[in-house]
């Protein structure tokens, strides 16, 4: 049943805003595809399970991010202050594809920086295909994030082995915070974060409370339910 669902429809792009909490202004918005079923909106994380093969991946992420760019084509006051867009890719099932999309976003006027999250379940495979497409994502200026940072693989040796440019702090660590020794590593990650000059954002922000804590160790940059779901424009 849940195949179906895969096979017949097609993936529609929420945003779910990054807002700096030191100006309240949203600067950047992670894109995450959700699929209509029966008049509800899925997630395929939370709700289904998707192939897990390269073709249907692709597929499935370059109708996502054509969608994105003819929002940003036909509301681009929406997207004039944004200073990144991020997408997540399971770069081990990526092909060509990806990049194609990222210049069409980049050709069709956009003027901030593509953000392609890294969110493997599994090690980074170290094959030539994969360092093929990171170096044409450099070439194009695309941004690297790790994603889910502090959890699973993409820890502190992926920072030397991609050329990272944000860190995202996981919500298990993030949802901890009010616990002290929480609160120690992510202080710790904000400095390590500054120190090598990468920007850091915090996921799974979902109270003031939380926030506040995260300001108190310099975490400036912050996603959650706090400030927003993701959601239609
Ligand atoms: O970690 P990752 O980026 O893969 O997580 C993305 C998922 O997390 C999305 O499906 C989104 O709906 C969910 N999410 C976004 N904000 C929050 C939040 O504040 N709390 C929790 N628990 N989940 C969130
Ligand atoms: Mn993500």
């Amino acid at each position: 049943m849940m195949r179906e669902i895969y096979q017949d429809s097609i993936p529609t792009p929420f945003f779910q805003p990054i807002v700096d909490y030191t100006t309240g202004k949203t600067i950047a918005y992670e894109v995450l595809s959700r699929w209509l079923h029966e008049g509800k909106w899925l997630s395929p994380s939370a709700d289904f399970n998707l192939n897990n093969d390269v073709d249907s991946e692709m597929l499935h992420l370059s109708i996502l991010m054509k969608k994105v760019q003819e929002e940003i084509i036909s509301h681009p006051h929406f997207f004039s202050d944004i200073k990144y867009i991020s997408f997540n890719l399971n770069i081990n099932n990526a092909d060509l594809r990806v990049v194609a999309c990222c210049r069409d976003i980049i050709r069709s006027g956009y003027t901030g920086k593509i953000v392609i999250e890294l969110n493997e379940a599994q090690e980074i495979l170290e094959s030539p295909v994969v360092s093929m497409l990171l170096s044409e994502l450099n070439k194009l200026g695309v941004i690297i994030a790790l994603d889910d940072f502090g959890k699973g693989y993409l820890s502190f040796a992926a920072i030397l082995k991609f050329n990272t440019g944000i860190l995202k702090i996981d919500k298990s660590l993030t949802l901890k915070i009010s616990d002290s020794k929480a609160k120690i590593i992510i202080e710790n990650i904000s400095t390590m974060a500054k120190q090598l000059n990468l920007l850091i954002i915090a996921e799974g922000v979902e109270s003031h409370e939380i926030a506040e804590d995260l300001r108190g160790v310099n975490v400036s940059l912050m996603q959650g339910y706090f400030f927003g779901k993701p959601n239609i424009l």
